[in-house]
């Protein structure tokens, strides 16, 4: 069923993942300007460079996670101070969705703090999923590693995209997740896009990985097939508590090279600038945007942690000239 993609995970030397890893490296080694002018060359050509996707997030489900993602807030196994939160009711997922679509965000994305959803768990998501898509919004979720038939389920009650990420190269992710494989990510991919949802797929840097590691995150991401339609980027959000918490922290021109090489090799996919933005001084959102970033999440909240200001991201667009898209 998935060969394609189990092939990728088990062997990532094979030739074609190898040429786009070596590709990815030497875009990352041109000069600053020569990149940039290039990833934007590449981002006219596809895009409305004046337009950027807005996504609201809302954790359904906070805390007590039982995997041991290592720059995760709200694993149970580190001391974070996240507080535990059970499934939100219904009526409260609703008013958060009706005021994202109030302040502009075209799509709404429920996390769950789960290493995947029980049946019993599914049930009430999919009401969640039936009545935010009737408010006329995008819908999204990610809950985690899906099991068969759970993708058609969300499918069938209106989901549109499902968010799952690769977070790292496969050399450097044993390093960051015990508790998931690899092979489990791309399996849960591959069932997502098995059963018509869009596929949200993108990963963190600033883990500490290499930039060998950070080529090999987008070659893997590039070497779907097809490419996902949305691609979130994130700068890792340090979390006391976490065992990632004290990283060497990733220099912002490295960050802005991740972004273009993202949007070279993934020249059709929305690239979300997406966590790390508080930390990220405007100058440096904006050479993001430059560099092909066309898509943000949007709102003070990502799923613990923070998120700039609303009123501060629309000013920010205001004086850059952008429209929503
Ligand atoms: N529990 C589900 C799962 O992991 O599949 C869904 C929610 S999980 C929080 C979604 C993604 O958020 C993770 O895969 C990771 O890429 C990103 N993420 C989590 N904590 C982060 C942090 N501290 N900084 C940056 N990104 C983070
Ligand atoms: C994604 O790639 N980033 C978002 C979303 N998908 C679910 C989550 C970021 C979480 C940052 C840490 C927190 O707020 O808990
Ligand atoms: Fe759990 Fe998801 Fe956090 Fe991993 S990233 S600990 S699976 S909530």
């Amino acid at each position: 069923m998935d060969t394609a993609i189990t092939f990728h995970a088990a062997a990532p030397a094979d030739a074609a993942h190898q040429a786009l890893r070596n590709r990815a490296l030497e875009l990352y080694a041109l000069s600053f300007n020569d990149l940039l002018f290039m990833a934007h060359t590449v981002h006219r050509e596809h895009f409305d460079t004046a337009r950027v996707q807005r996504s609201t997030l809302l954790s359904i489900k906070t805390g007590g996670c039982p995997e041991d993602c290592g720059y995760c807030p709200q694993a149970a196994r580190y001391h974070t101070g996240v507080e535990e939160q059970g499934l939100l009711p219904l009526d409260d997922v609703v008013a958060a969705a009706r005021l994202a679509k109030e302040h502009g965000a075209t799509r709404f994305c429920m996390g769950a703090a789960w290493r995947g959803p029980k049946a019993r768990d599914l049930a009430p998501v999919l009401d969640m999923v039936r009545e935010v898509k009737s408010l006329g919004l995008e819908t999204c979720c990610t809950l985690g590693m899906l099991k068969d038939g759970q993708a058609q389920q969300l499918k069938d009650a209106g989901l549109d995209y499902y968010n799952h990420n690769l977070d790292t190269a496969p050399e450097h992710y044993g390093e960051i997740v015990s508790t998931r494989e690899y092979g489990d990510r791309l399996a849960t991919l591959e069932r997502v896009r098995g059963a018509g949802l869009k596929v949200c797929c993108g990963g963190i840097v600033g883990l500490g990985e290499s930039r060998e590691a950070r080529a090999g995150l987008i070659a893997q991401l590039a070497s779907l097939d097809p490419q996902p339609e949305s691609v979130p980027i994130n700068d890792l959000v340090q979390v006391e508590g976490t065992p990632l918490a004290g990283t060497e922290k990733l220099p912002w021109v490295e960050f802005v090279r991740t972004i273009a090489v993202a949007r070279i090799l993934l020249p059709r996919s929305m690239v979300r600038l997406s966590a790390g933005r508080s930390a990220m001084s405007e100058p440096v959102q904006a050479l993001c945007f430059f560099a092909g970033a066309n898509s943000i999440f949007y709102g003070e909240k990502l799923l613990t942690t923070g998120n700039p200001d609303v009123k501060r991201d629309d000013a920010l667009f205001t004086a850059l000239g952008f429209a929503p898209a």
